[in-house]
């Protein structure tokens, strides 16, 4: 069914860029009513309302970086995705950039550098960044490579051109795999999808590296693992709190607490809520459940819209809201050239 295909292709980056665009109204918000959501979901849907349209953030910026590239060099090329991130942050610095990426971005402009992961790794006194920048962009990975592998191998090298933290480029291809494993319509068996999520993190989280990072931060082993088991008990639980979500899973710019996070929007909201309009689909619940939760709305609602627009579809999206956000019709273009190019023999 090649038209369904397509139509996933184009959900995905379009709700991702709708999350960003969205989402940005409440970023670093610590206390978001559910009241506010819908207000501002509504003003959506009134043309004549003053303030325009929603601008996207860095996610967007660094999304369509990485799905250019893709694009023109028909692969991963490590060297031509630094640049365009390098150009784009150039162009518009202003983008909300996270605090310590900024610096990387400016080194990987430089065209005497030999290395182009080097930068990454001289973040944080050599640690490297945890930051969800990596996983934010990553949905472009799952729409340009059909195998597995390469998901993960790519997700994990244009993650660590910024990300050389296992917490950060883990998260990446955690998001990247959720994206894949949506396109084929797997989220139609939600606990095979969360346990298939968690194999994959097993294996990942196995790595030396990761354990070490894991210790020097004082988390637990298999970090990403764990918070993916807690996905799974709040799936099962009733009447679930937005407090619980956030003391359990978080909301913040950690790719740790972040991902899972998103991960929970898409499996909880596949069902009507309460609280949530009964005329709400399950993207449009997905958004607005991903924003009530505060924190770094923009960033979750976009990993969240990514996940969710690849299982519902294009045609899941509202037009009003479509029409609200900045970079929506590119966001389609490279949905549909990355799948031409998912499609080639
Ligand atoms: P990043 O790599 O600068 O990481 C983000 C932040 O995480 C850093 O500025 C640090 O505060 C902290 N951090 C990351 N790694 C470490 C470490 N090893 N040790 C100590 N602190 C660390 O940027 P990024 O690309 O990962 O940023 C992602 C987020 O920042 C996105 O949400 C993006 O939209 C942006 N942002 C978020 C907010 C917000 O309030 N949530 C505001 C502006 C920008
Ligand atoms: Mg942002
Ligand atoms: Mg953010």
């Amino acid at each position: 069914a090649a038209p369904v295909m397509l139509s996933r292709f184009r959900g995905a980056l379009v709700g991702s860029v709708l999350g960003d665009c969205i989402g940005g109204e409440f970023e670093g918000a610590v206390d978001v009513p559910l009241d506010r959501v819908l207000q501002h979901l509504s003003a959506l849907e009134d043309e004549t309302r003053g303030d325009g349209i929603l601008q996207y953030s860095d996610d967007t910026a660094m999304m369509r970086c990485v799905a250019d590239s893709l694009l023109t060099r028909m692969a991963f090329d490590e060297r031509d995705m630094a640049r365009r991130f390098a150009k784009e942050y150039n162009l518009a610095p202003d983008r909300g950039y996270g605090s310590g990426v900024i610096q990387v971005l400016r080194k990987l402009a430089s065209p005497h550098l030999k290395d182009v992961f080097q930068p990454a790794q001289a973040q944080f006194g050599g640690r490297g960044s945890f930051g969800n920048g990596g996983a934010m962009r990553a949905a472009p990975f799952a729409l340009a490579f059909r195998s597995r592998n390469d998901v993960r191998k790519y997700a994990r090298h244009g993650a660590m051109l910024t990300h050389s933290c296992s917490l950060g480029y883990n998260g990446a291809m955690l998001q990247a795999l959720a994206v894949h494993l949506s396109l084929q319509g797997a989220l139609a068996l939600p606990k095979e999808f969360i346990n298939k999520l968690i194999s994959e993190m097993e294996e990942m989280e196995k790595d030396e590296t990761a354990q070490l990072d894991a210790k020097a931060l004082n988390l637990s082993d298999f970090p990403y693992c764990s918070r993916l088991h807690r996905v799974k008990e709040l799936m099962d639980r009733n009447g679930v709190s937005i407090e619980e979500v956030i003391s359990e899973l978080g909301n913040g710019i950690a790719a740790l607490q972040s991902v899972p996070t998103a991960i929970f929007c898409v499996l909880h909201c596949l069902e009507p809520r309460d609280g949530l309009p009964e005329q709400f689909g399950g993207l449009e619940r997905t958004i607005a459940y991903s924003l009530a939760l505060g924190g770094d709305t923009d960033t979750i609602a976009c990993m969240a819209g990514a996940i969710a627009g690849a299982h519902y579809g294009i045609d899941s999206i509202p037009q009003s809201w479509q029409m609200s956000c900045e970079g929506v019709a590119e966001a389609d273009d490279l949905a549909h050239r990355l799948y031409d190019l998912y499609c080639l023999p």
